[in-house]
């Protein structure tokens, strides 16, 4: 089964379009839960309210061979038809970039992964070889410098555009996404635009980022609803007790259903 289809089935199954971000901080989680039970904990709770969870490697590489066992053990508990996202946006030269490729896809067994456009084809195309999984290629990313480069003027046109229409292109093995911050809701409609229907976006910068709910659905789902996911990572994970994260899922997932 492809990334896309096993996207709709779970889409479907549990009316979801919301990923939950598990950027678990050891730092921030009780001193007497393990940071595996932790995240068990969440995705026990969470399982039936969304399509997706996503591990930045950020929070567990610097842990060290601890973290990597956390990770590992953390996507063989996600339920198979979840799912899994992993977040390390690191792609290189191709020749290095098919490690990568194959760390995040085979050791990993991510269904999905966050790439950067910066290095053009050669370092993305080795991610294209596994043709059942997706690559979500940053294109309008949700922080305060984004425009630094994004805005930045190529004859006329902002070079974000000129990314969202190089996924296009791109997508022609099927196996592309990209990245728009919630943040940047104008720019995110303008990208669902040059993308079309069928290329999915990974949306984070909703809860802690402050992302608009509303402008997020309306302008980054397809024509049926779709093909968008929205990410939380603090929002969801740190809303306390068991109960109140289970509650706090609920109600994001509601209120994002209320405008597909
Ligand atoms: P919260 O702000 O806690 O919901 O987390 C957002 C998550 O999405 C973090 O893992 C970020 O690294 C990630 N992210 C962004 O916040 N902005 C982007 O433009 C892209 C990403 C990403 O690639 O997921």
């Amino acid at each position: 089964m492809n990334f896309k289809e096993k996207l709709r089935i779970i889409v479907n199954k549990n009316n979801s379009i919301l990923c939950v971000g598990l950027d678990s901080d050891k730092e921030k989680i009780s001193a007497n839960v393990s940071l595996l039970d932790f995240n068990k904990g969440i995705i026990d709770q969470t399982k039936d309210l969304v399509c997706a969870y996503k591990i930045n490697m950020a929070f567990y590489e610097f842990l060290g061979k601890d973290g990597i066992d956390i990770m590992e053990k953390t996507i063989n508990y996600i339920p198979r038809e979840i799912i899994v996202i992993i977040d390390g946006k690191r792609n290189d030269i191709g020749n290095t970039a098919k490690k990568y490729a194959k760390s995040v896809f085979e050791k990993l067994n991510a269904d999905a992964t966050t790439l950067n456009p910066y290095l053009g084809f050669d370092g993305i195309k080795p991610f294209f070889e596994y043709r059942d999984k997706c690559s979500f290629i940053l294109c309008r990313t949700s922080n305060p410098s984004a425009g630094e480069f994004q805005d930045l003027k190529i004859q006329d046109k902002t070079l974000y555009i000129c990314v969202a229409e190089k996924i296009k292109e791109w997508n022609r093995m099927g196996c592309c996404g990209a990245v728009v911050g919630a943040t940047y809701p104008d720019d995110l409609k303008l990208i669902r635009k040059i993308l079309g229907n069928e290329i999915p976006i990974l949306i984070p910068g909703i809860g802690a980022q402050g992302g608009d709910i509303k402008k997020t659905v309306k302008n980054g789902t397809n024509r049926k609803g779709e093909m968008a996911i929205i990410n939380s990572s603090r929002g969801v994970i740190y809303a306390g007790s068991d109960e109140k994260v289970r509650q706090q899922t609920q109600v994001l997932r509601d209120e994002i259903n209320r405008y597909r």
